[in-house]
């Protein structure tokens, strides 16, 4: 199989792990790299021996030579860094969070739809094995109709040692982390009609907020519970662990802490270990994610050999963004939000 040839811009904190998986996906290959600092850009380049290296992505843009590109840079670039690729016409993957605002990310996927350009956002955690093994369970008819969810992240884990920029934004835990939580969410139950949140800062360090809890009404009639917290000292550290709880007319299912899966229904109760793989790059506690790093760029690649649409396609992470916004808006105006009026 030929490989499709690939550029990353962005060779920060998380870049790592996407170049790391980059070398695992079958049928990629990573060309050329870009990064505006150039210690980052040394750093990256001499770990995975990538020659092409560019401090500006316009210049990366012109010299071209790739069939995609893989935009790792914080918010503040997608949208210029998205529109880049579609005036040079190459297929883009663009980090979560998908843009500043609603706004921005509607005219990126217009841009790309109107150009004929592939869109996907790096939004890795449906990917997750203990979700797909969730996923699975409900689409083998294990607990009937689910009725009620809830999807929980709820942690004291230093995130910030890693991502300093995480303690400066106005915006935090919906935002880098809730929006991971929301996905989860729509991916399980459906899409959404309305939302209903509260917001909280406990940590005085920080400037964003540490803590939400999130109420969604799906168009299907459930009601799930979205509750994500970086200000929860338990007695063992779940980080990077989502725990979920399904009720449905016919059964339960429970993934509780250390990838436990529980599904309990008319033939009694059966738990599975639904842990993730330690992939040889990988590192506890985040070989969960690093695992579904690897998972959506092999997908990535799959989906477009045969020109088929990505699970996380531009427009369907519009549906996820927006849950972002009205999260914050609820919270703000202490009122529910209808998803419908924003689109
Ligand atoms: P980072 O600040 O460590 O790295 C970003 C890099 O991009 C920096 O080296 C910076 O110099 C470079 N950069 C920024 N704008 C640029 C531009 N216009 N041209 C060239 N280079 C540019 O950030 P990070 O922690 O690696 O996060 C990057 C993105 O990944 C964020 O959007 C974050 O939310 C996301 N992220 C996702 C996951 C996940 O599981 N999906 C996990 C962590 C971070
Ligand atoms: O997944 C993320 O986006 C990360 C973290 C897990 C630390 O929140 O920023």
């Amino acid at each position: 199989m030929t490989e499709l040839k690939g550029a990353l811009i962005g060779c920060g904190f998380f870049a790592v792990n996407q170049m790391h998986a980059w070398n695992d996906v079958d049928g990629a290959e990573i060309v050329a790299i870009c990064d505006r600092d150039p210690e980052r850009l040394k750093i990256v380049g001499d770990q995975f021996g990538i020659e092409r290296r560019y401090s500006d992505a316009e210049a990366l843009f012109s010299d071209g030579g790739f069939d995609f590109v893989d935009i790792a840079t914080t918010v503040q670039s997608h949208r210029p860094l998205v529109e880049m690729a579609v005036r040079h016409k190459v297929a883009a993957i663009c980090q979560k969070p998908f843009a500043k605002t609603l706004a921005d990310a509607k005219a990126m996927v217009a841009a790309c739809r109107d150009a004929g350009v592939t869109l996907m956002i790096h939004e890795n955690f449906r990917w997750q094995t203990p979700i797909q093994a969730v996923r699975k369970a409900l689409d083998e008819n294990a607990i009937g109709t689910p009725f009620w969810g809830r999807f929980t992240f709820r942690s004291g884990y230093d995130v910030f040692s890693g991502q300093p920029y995480l303690a400066e934004q106005d915006r935090f835990i919906i935002e880098d982390l809730g929006i991971h939580t929301l996905d989860i969410a729509r991916y399980i139950l459906g899409d959404v009609l309305s939302v209903t949140a509260r917001t909280k800062r406990v940590n005085p360090r920080i400037k964003g907020e540490d803590v939400a809890t999130i109420l969604l009404d799906h168009e299907s009639g459930v009601t799930s519970i979205v509750d994500v917290s970086y200000a929860t000292k338990l007695s063992k550290e779940p980080f990077p662990e989502t725990l979920i709880e399904l009720d449905g007319t016919e059964g339960t299912i429970r993934l509780t802490q250390g990838y436990q899966l529980e599904i309990a229904n008319v033939h009694g109760t059966r738990s599975f270990d639904v842990s993730p793989k330690l992939l040889p790059w990988a590192s506890r506690p985040w070989h969960n994610i690093q695992e579904s790093v690897y998972a959506i760029q092999q997908h990535w690649i799959d989906q477009l050999r045969h020109g088929r649409e990505h699970s996380t396609s531009g427009a369907d992470n519009l549906k996820t963004f927006a849950l972002v916004e009205a999260a914050y808006d609820s919270a703000a105006r202490r009122e529910p939000v209808d998803i419908g009026a924003m689109f």
